[in-house]
């Protein structure tokens, strides 16, 4: 295997993402607040910059999903560094906790000063409306069906909303538009391509996965030594390509003397997206 330090394109294609922003720009001004879902393992590369921008002044709820498959000291300071005053984060893990009670929680504390006025005022207030937004396979689907716990109540159509609209009664207290807005992470940075890849959320056609296994290897050298040896078996050193080809010796994945390139990669990095390695934050906020 060469040693590869060219750049690493990701080749992805937009598509409808000017339809789904006027999309989503109709959807914000039939909703109090937005929730954004993001990967815990990767809170920045797994976020659209759009929606910062689409939920303006309203309050925003970010929720890092996966929270199981990262790691709580780093969760925590990723939770700390971009909650703000109009922004709110809990990480969760989606499929495993009692989400319902903690999302209400969150979402009724954001929305406090504004209840508190429509109390003052004499209005009772209504259930908060909410949009779950995020980019693909940060958790939406599931966590919309969570939270609803299937029994959705759909309550149709309102009067002078766009027709399409329909909302999930989650309690009293809060309403979700049902059908999540989808918007593509930003691949301005080389890095944010490779870190989706690694965590799985593109399809592993379109990868170079010679060098996506390269990156991860580095990083893992770089920050998760043990976890490499307790898996493999194998002597670190600073070479991706090296130890690659190490994990393939200790496996038996050699043919003629040589690597199987093709199956030591796929299987280190299914091995990773199945937390073999244990449960790895791919990202650190800056100051960290
Ligand atoms: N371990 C773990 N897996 C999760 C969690 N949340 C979601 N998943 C898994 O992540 C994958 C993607 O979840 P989806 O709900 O399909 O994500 P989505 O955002 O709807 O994806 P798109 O529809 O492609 O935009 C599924 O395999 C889920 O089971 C979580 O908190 N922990
Ligand atoms: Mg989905």
């Amino acid at each position: 295997m060469e040693n590869k330090e060219s750049k690493i394109r990701i080749q992805w294609f937009p598509g409808h993402m000017t339809k789904a922003k006027r999309e989503m720009q109709e959807k914000m001004k039939m909703v109090d607040m937005v929730i954004e879902l993001r990967d815990a393992r990767i809170p920045n590369a797994s976020k659209n910059p759009m929606i910062e921008e689409l939920c303006g002044q309203k309050p925003h709820l970010i929720i890092l999903s996966k929270k199981d498959k990262a790691q709580d000291v780093i969760t925590k300071k990723w939770m700390d560094a971009l909650s703000n005053e109009t922004t709110k984060v809990i990480a969760l893990d989606i499929i495993k906790e009692n989400i319902t009670p903690k999302v209400v929680a969150a979402s009724k504390e954001l929305m406090k000063a504004k209840i508190d006025r429509m109390i003052k005022r004499g209005i009772r207030p209504r259930a908060i409306r909410a949009m779950v937004v995020g980019v693909p396979n940060v958790g939406k689907s599931t966590f919309i069906n969570r939270i609803a716990k299937k029994k959705v109540a759909v309550t149709g159509d309102r009067p002078g909303v766009t027709r399409s609209l329909q909302w999930s009664k989650v309690n009293q207290d809060l309403e979700l538009l049902d059908t999540p807005g989808v918007l593509w992470p930003k691949f301005e940075d080389e890095t944010v391509g490779v870190l989706l890849a690694i965590t799985g959320a593109i399809r592993d056609e379109i990868l170079p996965l010679e060098e996506i296994a390269a990156w991860a290897m580095r990083y893992l050298i770089a920050h998760h030594p043990d976890a490499l040896v307790k898996r493999y078996g194998v002597e670190i050193c600073d070479n991706p390509y090296e130890m690659l080809e190490r994990v393939a010796r200790k496996r038996g994945f050699m043919r003629n003397q040589e690597m199987d390139e093709k199956r030591t990669i796929e299987t280190f990095l299914r091995e990773i997206r199945d937390d073999k390695l244990g449960a790895i934050s791919w990202e650190v906020p800056n100051e960290m």
